[in-house]
């Protein structure tokens, strides 16, 4: 297989030689699980690794912007030497980490890290306590950050009365046509956003330190040898917001051990086990104020419901915005999130 290039999307061979690797591809393997951007895999045939991403520039909108964000953390994180690390991205000869091609795409590349696998799924209540914990340590690490605020790099993503507002704007376009035959789950969003609603508010408000706001098991690289936490990914939504919605975001992704897309949500139950180690190993290293530890217990509530609307509003957009393989794909995710909200709730 060495040097044939045409392994994978025929563009990575471009891709890598506008971050100054002339190495010829011998594997290009994509990357499932995200429902944004498109990841390789790469290895080149001199044994190195990288990981290349196309960027989806309809939901980053801002690409300089985050590009200015990954390179103040890639600096920062790369002078630590404890914590969770993050991948190093390859710089350009302009020395930016973002890449276009002649065809419009954007893309970078990171080194890979070796030895690591993504947990599909947290399991025990020892890796779900190490899991949160080494988010908690990102947002810490964050707080020590130089220089001003990072760049926001979707406004309003944690927004929850403004999720409200796009479900209710989805409704009423009803793109698709799909309004009627969704009533019971459009019912229920109100319900469930009329009882977070306060609360919700109170933590969307909240922009006080950088956070992940993508916190989930599947954004953790773990040691193949000893399991443990060693890198967070993901990293394009970091930006200013609140450490609650990295903890709300684990523990409504970790809840379950359903996938997100069950289509039976009767086989959904939430594992206290899981969900109050998520919360012990979070506040173990996070640094959170008595007011955030006051809402520990409702960020997985207000993050399984904004989820949820959101992936409603996707399903009535005509999944424009994450990826569905199937017509009801992001009906499917949106009961499940409701479900776990509706137990999460009962504590
Ligand atoms: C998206 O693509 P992925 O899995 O990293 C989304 C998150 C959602 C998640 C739901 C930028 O993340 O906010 O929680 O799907 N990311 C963005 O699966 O919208
Ligand atoms: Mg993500």
């Amino acid at each position: 297989m060495a040097g044939s290039e045409s392994i994978g999307d025929p563009r990575l061979p471009v891709v890598l030689r506008h971050f100054d690797v002339a190495a010829a591809i011998s594997i290009a393997e994509q990357l499932g699980g995200g429902h944004i951007h498109v990841t390789w895999s790469i290895t080149t045939v001199d044994g190195r690794g990288y990981v290349a991403q196309e960027l989806n520039a309809s939901v980053f909108r801002d690409l300089e912007a985050c590009a200015e964000n990954l390179r103040r953390i890639d600096l920062h994180f790369s002078s630590r030497e404890r914590g969770p690390v993050v991948p190093t991205h390859l710089r350009t000869s302009t020395g930016t980490v973002h890449a276009e091609l002649d065809d419009g795409s954007t893309w970078r590349v990171t080194k890979r890290i070796d030895d690591v696998s993504a947990p599909h799924q947290i399991t025990s209540a020892d890796e779900a306590f190490h899991a949160a914990a080494a988010f908690g340590s990102y947002v810490a690490i964050l707080a020590t950050l130089p220089g001003p605020p990072l760049n926001a790099t979707i406004p309003r993503f944690h927004d929850f009365a403004w999720r409200v507002e796009q479900l209710r704007m989805a409704v009423r376009t009803n793109e698709r046509g799909r309004a009627s035959s969704i009533r019971r789950e459009l019912a229920e969003a109100e319900d469930l956003a009329t009882v977070i609603g306060p609360a919700a508010v109170v933590v969307a408000a909240d922009n006080s330190q950088a956070v992940h706001n993508d916190a989930k098991v599947t954004n953790l690289l773990c040691s193949i040898h000893s399991g443990r936490p060693v890198a967070i990914v993901d990293l394009d939504t970091t930006m200013p917001g609140s450490p609650l919605v990295d903890l709300g975001e684990l523990v409504r992704s970790g809840a379950s051990e359903r996938p997100e897309d069950a289509r039976d949500v009767n086989q959904i139950e939430v594992r206290w086990f899981i969900v109050n180690a998520l919360i012990e190993g979070f506040t173990s290293t996070a640094d959170l104020t008595t007011e955030q530890r006051a809402h520990t217990n409702n960020a997985g509530p207000i993050l399984a419901i904004e989820n949820g609307i959101r992936f409603l509003a996707d399903h009535l957009n005509g999944d424009v915005y994450f990826r569905a393989r199937t017509p009801n794909q992001n009906l499917d995710r949106a009961r499940v999130q409701f479900r776990i909200a509706r137990q999460l709730l009962k504590r």
